[in-house]
């Protein structure tokens, strides 16, 4: 009997191919590739059908069965031994960002794909069924709500809130996905459904694991985040001839706003994360008074109370440098802290453990899928290192050793929980 409870001589760990899983990478970053040696595969683009494409066509290769839900979002199964009982899943996203690395995300699904092919080649049978999930627009770039299709998965967004959503040109999530089922015709599943477990890898997109010299982070939390659209409305006018008592100025009203928001964010203990990461001016005339400014707001901490306390006031602190310009604060998401289970904590720590891998307990600052998924079951992350802590930039890199440490992890854990 093995720590796990699970009786084979087998582990699925042995069976994880460290090439063939840098190999998937490597083909994944051909599809969205930048000129940096970064990747732009945003949600239901072209790239992300590409990618989409390459999952289902590497699945049925290995016979396994590929769907998709009302939302978009991608799953690649292997069967159980009782077909009906609630699968254990894993999976992450293959959406970037605009300038995006190679890992982030791709990394989660692609180590859960090499943990099915390890349990088929290792001829490992399970009770449940086992579960990669591609999750739709994890990112929130191009249609600006992140975890989307995991959010509509786990009933914390409607569903026809979030295909009304639409992207900077008008294209909603509703016509966008239509396109991505023409092009790739999917099998379809209903909306949601019990889950018996969920694991996601990631990388850590932080620098501590580098820093600390470990391969595996034993995920335990995951702060809060909130998202906000700002919009300020003021008054085109000619920059030669109006003078500045009669402006409307959107532009110089949204700079006051953000200096005013930076300091209601300010914290000597660097724990609140602030970012104003869209700034759109209009109509960006270089002599006309800028009529209208968007910008957005992603502000996260690991207590509900700060969220709630400084959050609470930015629609005040807006209002109060209006300057004259209409001023319009509306929220797009807000995910409260997510703490995962004990159990999955302890799988995961085992396993990296008897791999004999060097971890650490440590807390998430991104927000990952696995937030929403862990209110639907009992759920944990499993994150390897990548250069320097960088993310979310195309000089984001991660080593084929620590990429298959993480995916020996997560086929092991999930051979455990696939047979409870
Ligand atoms: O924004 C996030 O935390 C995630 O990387 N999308
Ligand atoms: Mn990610
Ligand atoms: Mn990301």
């Amino acid at each position: 009997m093995t720590a796990h409870g699970t009786v084979s001589s087998k582990r699925p760990s042995m069976a994880i191919r460290e090439d063939r899983l840098w190999q998937r990478h490597v083909e994944m970053a051909k599809l969205g590739a930048t000129a940096k040696g970064g990747v732009n595969r945003q949600a239901l683009s072209a790239e992300d059908i590409a990618a989409r494409r390459l999952l289902a066509s590497w699945a049925g290769a290995r016979g396994f069965t590929v769907t998709t839900d009302p939302i978009g979002n991608v799953f690649v199964r292997r069967a159980g031994s009782e077909a009906d009982a609630e699968p254990v899943m894993t999976g992450s996203h293959m959406d970037s960002q605009p300038t995006g690395g190679r890992f982030d995300g791709i990394y989660g699904v692609l180590a859960g794909f090499e943990a099915l092919e390890a349990l088929e080649d290792a001829g490992i049978a399970t009770r449940r069924p086992v579960e990669v999930v591609a999750w739709m627009n994890e990112e929130g770039s191009r249609f600006p709500v992140g975890a989307m299709g995991s959010a509509v998965y786990a009933g914390r967004l409607a569903l026809d809130k979030a295909l009304a959503v639409a992207d900077p040109k008008g294209v909603t999530v509703a016509s966008a996905l239509a396109e991505t089922l023409a092009a790739l015709p999917l099998p379809g599943v209903k909306l949601g459904g019990k889950v018996a477990a969920y694991v996601e890898a990631h990388i850590e997109q932080g620098p501590r694991l580098e820093a600390e010299g470990r391969t595996i982070g034993v995920v335990t939390a995951i702060q809060g985040s909130r998202r906000y659209a700002v919009e300020v409305v003021g008054e085109e006018a000619h920059a030669g001839t109006t003078p500045r008592a009669a402006r409307k100025d959107a532009l110089s009203s949204a700079v006051g706003i953000v200096t005013a928001l930076e300091k209601l964010m300010d914290d000597p203990t660097d724990t609140v994360r602030f970012t104003v990461g869209r700034f759109e001016v209009f109509p960006g005339s270089p002599n006309t008074v800028p009529g209208r400014v968007y910008f957005t707001i992603d502000f996260r901490h690991p207590e509900i109370a700060v969220l709630d306390e400084r959050g609470g006031r930015i629609a005040a602190v807006a209002a109060a440098h209006a300057r004259g310009c209409a001023v319009s604060v509306t929220p797009l998401t807000d995910v409260p802290p997510c703490v995962f289970a004990p159990r999955i904590i302890d799988l995961v720590r085992d396993s990296a453990a008897r791999l004999g891998l060097p971890h650490m307990d440590m807390p998430s600052g991104a927000g990952h899928d696995a937030m929403h998924i862990a209110t639907l079951c009992p759920a944990g992350m499993i994150f390897v290192p990548c250069l320097r802590g960088i993310s979310h930039n195309e000089a984001e890199s991660a080593t084929p050793a620590d990429l298959a440490a993480g995916a020996r992890v997560l086929a092991d854990v999930l051979g455990a929980l696939a047979d409870r």
